[in-house]
Formats: C-alpha cells, sequence, structure tokens
C-alpha cells in the first residue's frame, strides 16, 4: 500500500518507475497534496542529504533521487490550483551563478504560483546581469535567489549590488539550505525564508 513513507523510500532510492505510482495512489486516497510534497517527497530528500554528505551516497545516486523528487512533484503540482486567481506580484525566480541546485528553488516556485503570484523562472547558474534583464524585462517587484553552496551565495551579494547601482527599487529575496536571516541583512537583501511556505509569506509581506 503507498504511504508518505513509501513515497519518501522512493526518492531515497531514486526509484523513478515507482515514485509516479505511488505519489498517484495517495491523490486517488485522498491525501492533501501540501502533505505529499513535505511528509513524502521532501522527508525523502532529507534523508539523502545527510547520506550524501556522509559519503554514503553519491552524485548519480542524488540525481537519481532528485529525478524521482521531480516525477512525483510534477503530479502533485497541478493540484495545487492557483490559475484562476488573480495574479498578486510577479516574481523572477533562478539559482545563482556557479549553482546548479534547483530542486527547493522549483518548489518556491511551484508554491509562490499555488499562492497567486506569477513566476518568471529564469533557471540555474543565473549571473547578476541576467537577474537584472529578467526584472527590467517582466516589471516583477520580486526578485528572488537560490543558492545552495556556501560559494555562491556569494554571488547573492553581487546581484543585490547590482541593483543598487541601477537604482532598482525591486525586493530581493534571499534563500537555500546554507542561507540564513543574518546573511541576508549583511548583504542588504529584504528577506529571508527558511521554505517553501515562508518565503510565500514574506512576498506577501514585501507587497503590502
Ligand atoms: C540534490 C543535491 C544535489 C544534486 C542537485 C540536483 C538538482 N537538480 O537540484 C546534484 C547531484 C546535481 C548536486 C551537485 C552538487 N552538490 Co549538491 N546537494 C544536493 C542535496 C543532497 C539536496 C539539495 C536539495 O535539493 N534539498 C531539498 C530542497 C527541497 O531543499 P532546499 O534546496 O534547501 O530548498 C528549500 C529551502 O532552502 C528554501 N529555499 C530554497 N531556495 C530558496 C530561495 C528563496 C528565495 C527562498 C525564500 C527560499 C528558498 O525552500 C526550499 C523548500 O522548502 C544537498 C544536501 C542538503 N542538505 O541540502 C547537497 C549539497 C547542497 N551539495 C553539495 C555539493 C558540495 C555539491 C557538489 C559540489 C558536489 C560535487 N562534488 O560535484 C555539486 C555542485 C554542483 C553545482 N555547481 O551546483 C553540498 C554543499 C556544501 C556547501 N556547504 O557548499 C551539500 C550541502 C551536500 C553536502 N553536505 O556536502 N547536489
Amino acid at each position: 500500500m503507498a504511504t508518505l513513507e513509501s513515497v519518501s523510500n522512493c526518492v531515497v532510492t531514486g526509484n523513478i518507475g515507482a515514485v509516479g505510482g505511488e505519489v498517484q495512489a495517495l491523490i486517488d486516497g485522498g491525501v492533501a497534496p501540501a502533505d505529499i510534497i513535505n511528509d513524502g517527497l521532501i522527508a525523502g530528500m532529507n534523508i539523502v542529504g545527510p547520506k550524501f554528505k556522509a559519503g554514503e551516497m553519491f552524485v548519480p545516486e542524488v540525481l537519481m533521487a532528485a529525478k524521482a523528487m521531480a516525477a512525483g512533484v510534477d503530479l502533485v503540482k497541478p493540484l495545487l490550483g492557483g490559475d484562476d486567481m488573480p495574479s498578486l506580484g510577479k516574481v523572477v525566480l533562478g539559482t545563482v551563478k556557479g549553482d546548479l541546485h534547483d530542486i527547493g528553488k522549483n518548489l518556491v516556485g511551484m508554491m509562490l504560483e499555488s499562492t497567486g503570484f506569477e513566476v518568471v523562472n529564469v533557471g540555474i547558474d543565473v549571473a547578476p546581469e541576467k537577474f537584472l534583464e529578467a526584472a527590467k524585462e517582466s516589471g516583477a517587484t520580486i526578485v528572488a535567489m537560490s543558492a545552495l553552496l556556501t560559494t555562491t551565495m556569494l554571488a547573492m551579494k553581487e546581484t543585490v549590488d547590482l541593483f543598487k547601482e541601477n537604482g532598482m527599487d525591486t525586493k530581493l529575496i534571499v534563500g537555500g539550505a546554507p542561507v540564513s536571516q543574518e546573511f541576508a541583512d549583511e548583504i542588504g537583501a529584504s528577506g529571508f525564508a527558511p521554505d517553501a511556505a515562508t518565503a510565500c509569506d514574506l512576498c506577501k509581506e514585501l507587497l503590502a
């Protein structure tokens, strides 16, 4: 029988073939989409992280886990709704220069969309100039940057500085596992959130 734990296991073992069936069974059984994401898919990724760090899992296995996670997320995403809500505002979202991690970023994007924000996802390895260009082009009021490597957090400061140099009043927010409120304050960002749900609250606060 499919359970949140079996979904989590599919992520940990990178079982791309099985994850869809397990997630669909939970959906059919009436489990809330947010629970499938938080207590199934993310719970699995929370097991993968420490294993990777401890050298018990390697890059190819983590990639399989990431793909299994994405396959699960794809099934849940349409259920989060938000399509017919009026837009709360436009957010440019990307992973900073030098950083290729996108699972957390995409979750933030999904939650923002389901809350009613319009999201311009500019992808991974996004240089400060590209964030600026995207913000100007889209007229976004918020730029959200993600970083998972301590080394790429510096690109967040470069981006904040570039926006200031260009006289932009766009709100810049930051997130990702190594990022903290303290770091956000230090680089002059408008805000930080530790997870996707709080990121939505933060964006609403900034536009209030
Ligand atoms: C999956 C993964 C990978 C995958 C990425 C696949 C993908 N498509 O993203 C692969 C295998 C490719 C990978 C590669 C590497 N990785 Co890696 N990876 C991870 C791992 C295990 C999980 C990350 C993840 O997806 N977490 C799940 C998501 C849901 O969580 P999250 O990203 O934190 O996002 C949440 C919040 O942070 C927040 N959030 C995220 N972004 C934003 C943005 C905003 C604006 C806001 C408000 C909030 C917010 O909301 C999200 C949802 O709640 C982490 C371990 C960890 N503990 O984080 C290591 C980890 C990040 N990787 C690490 C390393 C070292 C690497 C490599 C250098 C390994 C190598 N030797 O090649 C490369 C770097 C490649 C590069 N240039 O980016 C280190 C970083 C160490 C450091 N402190 O710098 C970690 C911490 C593992 C470790 N402990 O050693 N990795």
